[in-house]
């Protein structure tokens, strides 16, 4: 048969829709003939979704379905899509004042209708897709993947119409596997009705694949609205540089996801990616890799990366990127501040040694704070988001006054209007540590439905357990209501002035006992 690919990436928050966009150039390199199209869910108004997928549909005939559906869950401490989902859910769960616990429940059911319509929206757009494709080609068939799907492929096969393919992970092999009428069976990816997801499948390695830079004058030819996102200049157009992280943070999926292994995408390649976008104007990327610098035996790669990007003469862009500062070194610091990162995560999650631990997650945080002062000598000038998760695992007064402390010293660092700590809770994850642990400690059981957003389940997967939960609930709500605007600096004050500040000292340090206890 000869395939016709549409590439339908679900409604989305308008960010580069990078997935289809790799997998779709994949698919030309290897297939030249097969003729491709992208449609972008992401750039249409709400309205629009099902007469402008109908519209595509018909013009195109496709044979093959791919779509991507890149996020479902919304638990942010940021205006969300309904609201702010988790000032809803503290207000509704810890309030005294009746009148604002009110609130808090129709806030919170907002988000939840929110939450819900998406789901059955998207599930819909699949169903009614691939029914209009059967119109022109019975055999049509669905392919379902992306960053949601991968993390809740086992839920989603109660959901989607039956012989719908559900790929976990990366999708380049299963596709091309597909397209040559091979066996995939061997994939990460079950077919809805047919098969079974294999157990813990998301555990399983991703095969290795050598990337080179995408071809961006074909993506133009076969995606209309392409443009939609070099017109504006604050879109961070995703530019991939390696798959994999080595690390085990305990709430962290991304790992198994991409995957241990770590593959590095050629330096070279990646500047040429770089460079075709840089010629169609833009000038802020973001390298959408799980981590920038996964570990110390990558700092040679990251050196040579930025290194190339600043001798291929590009020096006006902006970059971003998810980064461990415990592996970075003074020369790194230079490139990185010479290239123009303007943004920086420091994803520490608590500012004791101790707690960091626990959560198994390998950082350092002395090493940390002598990175950024090797940062801020280099001139990094700009903001640095401080992403702490309070209340993991064990967290104590003792713990919050060292994060205190932590907190303090980067504000010393970088100057306290450039270091916005921002505040989450975790929202559990499947297939994580913390599951486990959650399951261990019977606050879950096996078998619960880590998509539902009911009070009672929410409860326990947005992570704030007792004992220390309720006093988190007040002090963010005082927060809100005495400084709304600057959320993340109000609680640090709060915290300091109810509980005080640790000697720097002992939060960098974790007791013996506790290391014997790890
Ligand atoms: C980088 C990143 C970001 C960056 C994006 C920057 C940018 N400009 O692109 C930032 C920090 C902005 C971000 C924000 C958010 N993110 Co984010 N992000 C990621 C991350 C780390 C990588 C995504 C990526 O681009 N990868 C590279 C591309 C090439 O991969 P990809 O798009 O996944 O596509 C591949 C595969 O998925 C697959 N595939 C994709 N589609 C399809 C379809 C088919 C049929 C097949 C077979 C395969 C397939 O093949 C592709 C190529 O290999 C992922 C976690 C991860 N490690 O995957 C989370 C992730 C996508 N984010 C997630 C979320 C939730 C968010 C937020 C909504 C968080 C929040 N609550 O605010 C926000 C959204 C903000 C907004 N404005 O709406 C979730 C989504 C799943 C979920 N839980 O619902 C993920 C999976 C993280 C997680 N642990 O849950 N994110
Ligand atoms: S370092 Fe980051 S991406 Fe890697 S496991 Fe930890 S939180 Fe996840």
């Amino acid at each position: 048969m000869n395939e016709k690919i549409l590439y339908v990436r679900l409604p989305c928050n308008p960010i580069f829709p990078i997935g289809v966009v790799y997998l779709s150039d994949h698919i030309h390199k290897l297939f030249p003939d097969i003729e491709q199209k992208i449609f972008d869910l992401g750039t249409i108004p709400p309205l629009d979704f099902n007469s402008a997928l109908y519209r595509c549909i018909d013009e195109f005939q496709p044979t093959l379905l791919i779509f991507s559906w890149r996020d479902i869950q919304i638990y942010a401490p940021v205006g969300g899509r309904g609201g702010n989902p988790l000032q809803n859910a503290f207000e509704f769960y810890y309030a005294r004042n009746p009148l604002i616990k009110l609130r808090g429940a129709l806030g919170g059911l907002k988000v939840t209708t929110a939450y819900y319509g998406e789901l059955w929206r998207n599930q819909g757009l699949i169903r009614r897709g691939l029914t209009r494709a059967r119109k022109y080609c019975p055999q049509a068939r669905a392919v379902v993947g992306g960053g949601a799907v991968s993390v809740f492929y086992e839920q989603l096969q109660k959901q989607l119409p039956k012989g719908t393919i559900v790929s976990v992970g990366e999708g380049e092999q299963l596709l091309e596997k597909l397209l040559r009428c091979q066996d995939f069976s061997d994939e990460r990816c079950y077919v809805v009705g047919e098969t079974q997801p294999r157990d813990r499948m998301i555990h399983e390695q991703p095969t290795p694949l050598e990337k080179t830079a995408c071809n961006y004058d074909y993506i133009a030819s076969i995606w209309s609205d392409f443009d939609y996102y070099l017109q504006e200049n604050d879109f961070y157009i995703g530019v991939q540089t390696k798959r994999g992280c080595p690390h085990n943070c305990c709430y962290c999926v991304y790992t198994v996801v991409e995957g241990k292994q770590v593959r590095i995408n050629p330096a070279d390649e990646v500047v040429k990616e770089m460079r075709q976008l840089y010629n169609r104007g833009i000038r802020n990327f973001w390298f959408t890799d799980a981590q920038f610098i996964p570990a110390k035996r990558f700092i040679p790669d990251a050196i040579e990366l930025l290194q190339k990007i600043l001798d291929s003469g590009m020096t006006d862009t902006h970059w971003a990127s998810y980064i461990r500062a415990d592996n970075l070194t003074p020369e790194l610091c230079d490139l990185m501040v010479k290239t123009g990162m303007n943004y920086f995560e420091i994803g520490i999650t608590s500012g004791s040694q101790e707690l960091v631990r626990k959560m198994r997650m390998g950082y350092n945080l002395r090493t940390v704070l002598q990175n950024c002062r090797d940062l801020k000598t280099a001139g990094f000038n700009d903001l640095v988001s401080v992403n702490y998760s309070f209340n993991v695992i064990d967290e104590t007064y003792d713990t919050i006054r060292q994060t205190v402390a932590y907190h303090r010293e980067l504000e010393r660092i970088f100057g306290a209007d450039k270091v916005e700590p921002a505040i989450f809770f975790i929202g559990l994850q499947p297939h994580t540590h913390l599951e486990e642990y959650a399951f261990e400690n019977n606050i879950l059981k096996p078998g619960y439905d880590p998509m539902s957003l009911m009070p009672w389940t929410a409860k326990k997967l947005l992570w704030n357990p007792e004992p220390l939960g309720s006093f988190f609930g007040e002090v963010c709500l005082q927060a809100w209501r005495q400084n709304p605007n600057d959320f993340g600096r109000e609680v640090m004050q709060i915290l300091e002035d109810k509980l005080g500040c640790a000697p720097l000292e002992e939060a960098l340090s974790a007791p013996i006992k506790q290391l014997v206890e790890v």
